[in-house]
Parts: C-alpha cells; structure tokens; sequence
C-alpha cells in the first residue's frame, strides 16, 4: 500500500537538477515579446496615441469595451492599457517609455468605506460602486442580545495581502495557421481554454500549463494580458511571449482578503455565544469581471464561515462588496476562509480576554459535538470529533505554555473550512505496450504534489509499484475536459476521479485476462499485478494483458467523470497554535514555534500534507506580522518590489511541527479533505492573538507593527 506512506515527491528530480520547464524557458523560433503600458492613474479617461505599427491598444483588443484593455476609462494605477510587441524584452520595455498618453483626471475613491456612500464613481459607466449588498440573517439576532449578560463590540480588519509566487505570471501564444497554442502559468489549462473560447469566438485552441512555479490562487481567473497575448497572437502571427517583471506582478495580481468586519457579539456570562451582528465590508478593488465574480464568491464564503466551529444560532451580517479604484481582488490561498476563520477566532481571543476565561474554555463551551451539523447560514460540516481533536490540542498549549519565557505568549486559532469542491473532475488512464501506466488528470496543480498523490492511488488499485506509474497533467490536448487545481480540492476530486479511472482499468485487466486464460470472470482474481485462475493457479501479467489487449479488441484507454454529490465541498477542521515572542523594546515579533493539529480525512500522503501546512502556515503568519499592500491616498502601491513587500524567507519561519487525526472522513472514495489552503486560514489568528494577549491591548489591524508591540 502506498495511501497513507511518506512517498517522495515523484516530482522532484527534475526540479532539483534544474531541467523543469517554465513558460518562460520555452523557446520557439521567431517569438516576439509583449509588454504593456500601464495607467499611470487610479481613475481617468484615457486615449493611447498609437504611434507604431507594434503598438496595440483596447481597440485592436476588445473594440467598444473597457474589459480586459481599457479603451475609454481607466480605473486603477497598473491597468493595463496598451500592448507592444518588440524582438525582445529590452526592446519591448524601451517602446513602452515613447507612446505618448493622454490622460483626462476623474475623481477616485480609494477606501471601501467612501466609495460605500457613491459620491465618487469608480467607473462613470457603472451606476453604484456597490458590487453587492447582502442581508445574511439566521435566528433571531435582537432577541439574543436581550438574553446576553455581555455584549462585546469591535472592529477587525483583514488586510490587502498579495499572493506573489516565486514564478510570475506569463503567457505564450501561437496561431499555428491552423490553431492558437497557448503556454500559459495557469492553475487550469482547460479553464483558460474556455475563458478563451469565449472571449476570441473560436474553439480551435490548445492550452499547456507547463511546470508552474506556484500560484496561491493568482492564477485561476484569466487576467487582462493573457486575453489581450491569445488576440494579438491571431493578429500578429508570430509567436509572442509576456513576462512581466515582479513590479508589475505584485503591483497587478493576485491582491486577496481586503475585508472588515464591525461585530457585536452577545455573551453569557459562562463564555456561551448567542448571536453575532456585524458589518462586512469587502473591498473588490477596480471592476475587472473575471476578478470581481471569483471573489464574490469569496466573500459569501467569509460570511458563511464566520460561524467557525460553534454552535451559534443567531447571526446578522450586512454585506458590502464595494468597488474602489485599486487593483482587483481574487482568490488567494484560503479564498475567503481565512477572513472568515480570522473574525470569528480573533472574537473568541478578545471575549476571553473580556471575561477573563481561557480561550479553549469558550471554545469548547460553543463547540459543535455532534456531526454532521448543519451551520445556521446552510454550510454543512459533513464529519469528525472536534471535541477530541480541541482536547489534543490543549495539552499542546499548555506545554507550550509551559515553555515561556517572559514576552512570550501562546496564541490559538481553530478552524473548520469548505475544501474538495466539485461539480466534478476527470482522469485518464491508459496501458503503454512497455507494460508503463499512465494517469493523466483534468486538473492543474502546481507545486502541491498531486501527481505523486494520483500515483499512490492508483498503484494501489492495480497492485502494480508506483514506478510503473506516470503522472501527466496540463495540455488540453491529452484529457478531453477539466477543471482545475484550486480549492483544495484536487485529491480529493481529482484523486477520486483516478480512483473510479484505476478501477474501471483493473476490472478491464481481469477481463482480459479470464479471456487468456480461457476462464470465466468468476474463475479469475486480480491479484498483485496479475490475474490469477483461481483453481489451476495459472497466471498472466499485465504487462501480458496489456501486450495482447489489442489483438483481443480490448482499448485500454479509460476516461472517468467523477461527480461530487451535494452538498459539493467536505469540511476538515483543525487547531494551531503559535508561540511568539516580542522584543518589547524594539517591538520585533518573532514567531519562535508553531503547532498543527489537524483532521483532514484520510490522509494520503503525510509528507506532502505536512509540507502544504508548512508552507500554508509560513504564510499566513506573514499576513498577521510582515505582509500587506500599502496604498497611498492617491491610490499608488507603495510597496510593489521585494524590498519593501514583507515576504517571509527560511530567516523569518519558525520550526514547524503537525500532527493529525482521521476521524473525519469525507464520502468520497478516497475519504480525504483539504489541506492546501488550512495553514493558510489557522495561522493569521493565531498569531495576532498570541500578540494581543502578550501586549494585553486589542489589535484591530494587520500586520502587528513595531510601534505598536512595545
Ligand atoms: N494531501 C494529502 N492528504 C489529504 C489532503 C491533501 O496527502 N487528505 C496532499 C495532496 O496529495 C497534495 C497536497 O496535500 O499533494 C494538497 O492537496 P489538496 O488539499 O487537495 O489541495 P490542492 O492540490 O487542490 O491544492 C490547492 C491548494 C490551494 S487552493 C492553494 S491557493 C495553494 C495550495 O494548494 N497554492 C499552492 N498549496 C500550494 N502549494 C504550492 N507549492 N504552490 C501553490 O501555488
Ligand atoms: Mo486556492
């Protein structure tokens, strides 16, 4: 058995001799270079002198629209507004600095809380900066604050974080004469193929995600640029290729969380919860439809999760998905369950404070003990023992506790989060005569380690060593559809599709083999790689099999659908906890060890769980100490490089130890959850709250600076 063993990533020779291949490493002959010129104001009528043939503007991209290439109004600093194609990069950036732009200013609103009250249009063809206004109720949210002895008030900010992966985003695109090829840094190859389609009007595309140098959730929707690179490929003919440089990057992508909260909190004296009502305020930054529809979804997944791991019953959200003139918001790792995680455990920190009650005392006093549970805004928690996973935890802490020295503090956080998404997603499985499996999935990942995931499944179906089995994913042109790697979804969905795959391969296998064997079905077994007569004891391989299929009219050549049953997500849970120590003199925080205990189904590979909470966790307490967009009053990011970003290296990540449990298995047939994105969600409060405890005051913004941890 392979499931459940610290395999080693399948993917990493190539890595770490340096032969992987990036879009950027990819040469073809004759390819040209894009760059494009960006607004340089947050809010104005535009017109792009076009003084070349090279250079290209929203009117040869997408005439009569403002989206993806503006060609009237700009709406925020960095949006792209024109295109040129050079022979080369140098070539491509010095163009850039001769087109001559016309601005007209238009007034901007840079905070969420002003462009609320519309008196300043981010985009003048929009008639309210209002994205969406939501009213979120459950229970009975006025009756629960009469029941309340405490009511406890509070505002809590989820900052503007940015996801920059090591790997920028960046496209390569070719109209062959016959079809446009396109190499893009995508979390879906299929998914950008259909954004595509849709946007050029033709299905003639073939999209390849080559090795992707991570993503966070950057890299689901498609961004201006890659739209504009696929239509002028059609024009131009030529291949063309666009990197942008990490500026541009941090400066136009990826931007996530970005959300308020103002909570009332009712409270019984004895720590129990009666009602949350609150106000949540979501900045969607500028209107880019592709941002702004991913992350709605994000903030309704903030407000349903706000409810954590408790059985609250009364709640009143008022919602606000607001457009201001920054860059557009999207998902990145944890897409809304952070925020959500972030309110209701920083809640949970301050009303222990207020009451002077240990945090794990409220929790388990509100905590869900039975499951399934059915949340009071709809989301179903499918299955575990949060209980016992809570207790587990506890003696962590207080032998971390235990561990203090003077300016130490020991900060907690659980979680419960949607993972495994569906509707649905594909495998392909086929038989090579050299006896060689290969598994093929219609998702994306990129980093995670999937691959080597599908192939411990797999193996263990076929009963065949994991050698004999290779992964290949990202080229529309190997797996007829799919959907894609975000979500954490992919084991689970994915995994379960190469389950259904592998099995409808292994029931082929035997039937082949009964056949060779001139048995009847029930006269066979499949059997460690081979099936057997079970009375005569002969056998034949399959390696045999596969060799003699074809003569035999067999294919062996299987694509599965795998669809996910309502209500279409599973719900791992966890707790972590963070030791920190302040410098009370110097206000420099470090986070000196970190715990995770977490409860994601059956885990399928340890190693690779282990290393998405590393990871995860890494960034998260980037979110609550380091990390964060700066924007000035006139809508520019201050701090668009790596020098002025607050990026988390090795210098900055503390020792990193997971445990897990698996009592909560999900229904699908691999039986796992999620862990892609729950260090991400865990760590930021946990963190934050450890500070707040240490410095006993509230913290209600992000990161925790200096001056204000003395
Ligand atoms: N795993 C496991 N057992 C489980 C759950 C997961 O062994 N019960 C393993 C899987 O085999 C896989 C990894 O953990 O190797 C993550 O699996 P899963 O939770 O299914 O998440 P996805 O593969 O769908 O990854 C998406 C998730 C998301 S949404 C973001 S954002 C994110 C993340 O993964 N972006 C990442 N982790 C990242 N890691 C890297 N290196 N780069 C990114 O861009
Ligand atoms: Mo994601």
């Amino acid at each position: 058995m392979y499931v459940g063993k610290p395999v080693k990533r399948l993917e990493d020779p190539k890595f770490l001799t340096g032969s992987s291949t990036y879009v950027d490493d990819i040469e073809l002959p004759g390819t040209l270079f894009v760059a494009f010129l960006r607004s340089t104001k947050p809010h104005a009528k535009v017109r792009v002198r076009k003084s070349g043939h090279n250079i290209f503007t929203g009117e040869d991209i997408n005439p009569g629209s403002d989206f993806p290439i503006p060609v009237e109004e700009v709406t925020y600093v960095g949006q792209p507004i024109a295109a040129v194609v050079a022979r080369d990069r140098y070539e491509a950036y010095d163009l850039l600095e001769s087109i001559e732009v016309e601005y007209e200013d238009l007034p901007y609103v840079i905070d969420p809380q002003l462009a609320l009250k519309n008196d300043v249009k981010v985009y003048t063809k929009k008639e309210s900066n209002i994205y969406e206004y939501k009213k979120w109720e459950a229970g009975n949210i006025e009756q629960s604050f009469k029941e309340a002895d405490v009511i406890v008030e509070g505002e809590l900010y989820n900052q503007r974080v940015i996801a920059n992966p090591l790997e920028t985003r960046g496209t390569l695109a070719y109209f062959d004469g016959n079809r446009l090829n396109v190499w893009s840094s995508t979390q879906s190859a299929h998914y950008l193929r259909r954004n595509l389609m849709n946007f050029l009007g033709i299905n003639n595309i073939r999209v390849i995600q080559p090795d992707v140098g991570g993503a966070f959730g950057s890299k689901i929707i498609a961004h201006p640029e890659e739209y504009a690179v696929a239509k002028l490929a059609l024009k131009i003919r030529r291949p063309l290729k666009w990197i942008p440089t990490r500026s541009e990057e941090i400066q136009t992508a990826g931007h996530g969380r970005d959300k308020r909260l103002k909570f009332k909190v009712g409270l019984k004296k004895d720590g129990t919860i009666l009602g949350i009502d609150g106000t949540l305020i979501a900045d969607l930054g500028a209107p880019y439809p592709d941002a702004n529809d991913d992350e709605i979804g994000n903030v309704h997944s903030t407000v349903r999760m706000m409810l954590g791991p408790y059985k609250i019953q009364n709640i009143r959200i008022d919602e606000y998905a607001v457009n201001t003139n920054k860059s557009p918001t999207q998902s990145y790792r944890g897409a809304g369950r952070p925020e959500a995680t972030y309110f209701i455990e920083r809640i949970i920190n301050i009303v222990s404070m207020e009451l002077g009650k240990d945090e794990f005392e409220i929790r388990e006093k509100n905590l869900i003990k039975e499951l399934p549970y059915k949340n009071a805004l709809g989301i179903t928690y499918d299955s575990g023992d949060y209980l016992t996973l809570l207790n587990k935890a506890r003696e962590y802490y207080e032998k971390l506790k235990a561990e203090t020295q003077p300016n130490e503090c020991v900060g907690s956080s659980m979680y419960v989060e949607i993972t495994g998404f569906g509707p649905w997603e594909t495998a392909r499985i086929f038989a090579k005569s050299d006896g060689k499996i290969v598994i093929i999935t219609g998702s994306g990942p990129h980093g995670q380690g999937d691959g080597t995931a599908f192939a411990q499944i797999v193996a263990d179906i076929l009963e065949l060593p994991i050698e004999d089995i290779e992964v290949r994913w990202g080229d529309t042109d190997i797996i007829s559809d799919g959907i894609g790697t975000w979500g954490s979804r992919t084991v689970t969905i994915g995994g379960s599709a190469m389950y259904k795959a592998a099995e409808e391969l292994r029931k082929r296998l035997t039937e082949i083999g009964a056949k060779m064997l001139n048995a009847d079905l029930e006269e066979v077994e499949y059997k460690n790689g081979s099936v057997i007569h079970k009375k005569n004891g002969k056998s034949v391989t399959v390696k045999e099999i596969i060799q003699n299929a074809y003569s035999l009219g067999y294919s062996l050549d299987i694509t599965s659908v795998y669809n996910v049953n309502k209500p279409g997500y599973t719900v791992p849970y966890g707790v972590h906890l963070a030791l920190v120590s302040i410098d009370r003199e110097t206000g420099s925080i470090k986070v000196k060890k970190y715990i995770a205990i977490d409860d994601v189904g059956r885990v399928i590979n340890p190693l690779l769980a282990e290393g998405q909470i590393i990871g995860g966790a890494i960034q998260g307490i980037a979110q609550a100490i380091y990390e964060g967009a700066i924007y000035s009053k006139e809508g520019y990011l201050l701090n668009s490089n790596l020098t002025d970003y607050g990026f988390p290296t090795a210098v900055e990540a503390p020792k990193v130890e997971w445990h897990y449990i698996e009592k909560g298995f999900s229904s699908h047939p691999i039986g796992s959850k999620g862990i892609g994105e729950a260090g991400t969600i865990a760590s930021t409060p946990a963190v934050i709250n450890a500070v707040e405890k240490c410095i006993g005051r509230r913290i209600p913004n992000m990161p925790v600076k200096p001056e204000e941890a003395i």
